[in-house]
């Protein structure tokens, strides 16, 4: 069998906090279109849409939708996804956390903002990782952009409204600001269906707004590593798990969570 990934991309994700990894999932796009095609057609009810009033086309994010979308599914307890999460996150157990689906207009005009996403997860913990998964090739411009290292800030980012850019809690005292994106290396990459990169939920990332004429699908698999445990926020998390009823430091719940390797 081809070996997917190799040390040089275990020793990125872990410094950098963020790896591209090439044609990974090249045979799984064809589900995944399926899917997505299915996903835009019946958008869940925690679905988002943003807009800006000079561009005509709009943003929207959805998310956890791995149990009523099939084609997901499929590709979350079929594929190498928890493989390679397990290696890159050198983490033993991977559990999956959620699923999140950016689907952009053609001049939708609506930029993702530099944020980490840890700060608006009822989680903590360092072995955690995302892998943001293109559906159509994507110009280095309209494609995810991070900051080297950023996982390694002794401080969470505070998190803020996408929409209106206000504090995403009331309570935000214990966040620092976001750091100057100058001082840090950036990591961006062309990408093509297939591709995936991979990045901590502390890495700061962002993405430019789809100023093309061509649609702009991304799913982004969210995955848990061994120490990555429950935690309380002063306030409604992104994705919100209303009824989760956890505690602080327990293990996600597996009714909700399932494990995906654990050896
Ligand atoms: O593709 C985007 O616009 C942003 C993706 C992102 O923020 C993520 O996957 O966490």
């Amino acid at each position: 069998m081809k070996t997917l990934i190799d040390k040089s991309d275990i020793r990125s994700f872990n410094e950098d906090g963020v790896v591209i990894l090439r044609g990974v999932f090249s045979e799984w796009i064809d589900t995944l279109v399926k899917g997505a095609e299915r996903h835009i057609k019946n958008p869940s009810e925690r679905a988002l849409i943003h807009h800006q009033e000079k561009h005509k086309g709009q943003f929207l994010e959805d998310f956890c939708n791995w149990r009523h979308i099939p084609e997901y599914s499929d590709f979350v307890f079929n594929s190498s996804l928890a493989s390679i999460a397990s290696s890159l996150m050198k983490s033993e157990s991977v559990q999956l956390f959620h699923d999140h689906f950016f689907y952009k207009e053609t001049n939708s005009g609506v930029p993702t903002p530099w944020h980490q996403d840890m700060p608006y997860y009822c989680v903590s913990g360092e072995q955690t990782i995302s892998f943001w998964l293109p559906l159509e090739s994507r110009e280095k411009g309209v494609s995810l952009k991070s900051l080297a290292g950023s996982h390694k800030l002794n401080k969470e980012v505070r998190p803020t409204s996408w929409s209106n850019n206000e504090n995403f809690y009331e309570d935000s005292d214990v966040f620092m600001d976001l750091p100057d994106t100058n001082e840090f290396e950036l990591k961006e990459w062309r990408t093509e269906p297939g591709d995936a990169i991979a990045f901590n939920f502390k890495t700061v990332h962002g993405a430019n707004a789809n100023l093309t004429n061509k649609i702009s699908r991304t799913l982004s698999f969210r995955l848990l590593g061994d120490d990555a445990v429950y935690k309380q926020r002063p306030g409604r998390t992104s994705p919100s798990f209303p009824d989760i009823n956890q505690k602080d430091g327990e293990h996600l719940r597996e009714d909700w969570f399932p494990t995906l390797v654990n050896s």
